[in-house]
């Protein structure tokens, strides 16, 4: 059995398609995960979203037993959370920081990630197409991209 692809999502993200429309975009978060289950093309995605810190620090630590490829988007985590970096730093696999936005062209408070310097790449400002784009990105880097993906 394939090691599934962990996606992550942090605070507010729930609320994507009505919050902040003209910086996050119209995209539900449901649709977000439909769109990586497709560019998935059957490997096994596990697709999540919590306002909780801890309950995003077990799900890292879920992914480092059972995961292939972590893809988190921290949303405002990204800032505060030493706690999500810490969790991160143990996992050995693959790991993207996503961002729907461009954090770095935004207000200065949205400069510093903690996530970053644990990352294995970091991609923002692509809006939600940076979902799938991501998960090609990790198929390819573990090795499992389909054919015609
Ligand atoms: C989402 C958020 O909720 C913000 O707190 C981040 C990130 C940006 C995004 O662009 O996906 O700063």
């Amino acid at each position: 059995m394939s090691k599934p692809i962990y996606i992550l999502n942090g605070p507010n993200l729930n609320r994507l398609g009505t919050r902040e429309p003209e910086i996050y975009g119209r995209t539900t978060l449901a649709e977000v995960e439909t769109m990586c289950r497709d560019a998935a093309s059957g490997y096994p995605i596990v697709f999540r979203q919590s306002n909780r810190e801890y309950e995003i620090i077990d799900w890292v630590h879920e992914a480092i037993d059972e995961g292939g490829g972590i893809i988190i988007n921290p949303a405002a985590f990204t800032f505060t959370s030493m706690a999500i970096m810490d969790a991160l730093k143990m996992f050995s696999g693959p790991l993207f920081e996503l961002h729907i936005s461009n954090i770095h062209r935004r207000e200065p408070i949205y400069h510093k990630s903690y996530v970053s310097p644990v990352a294995t790449a970091v991609i923002a400002g692509l809006g939600t197409k940076g979902y799938p784009i991501a998960v090609r990105a990790m198929l390819d880097m573990i090795g499992t991209l389909p054919a015609k993906a």
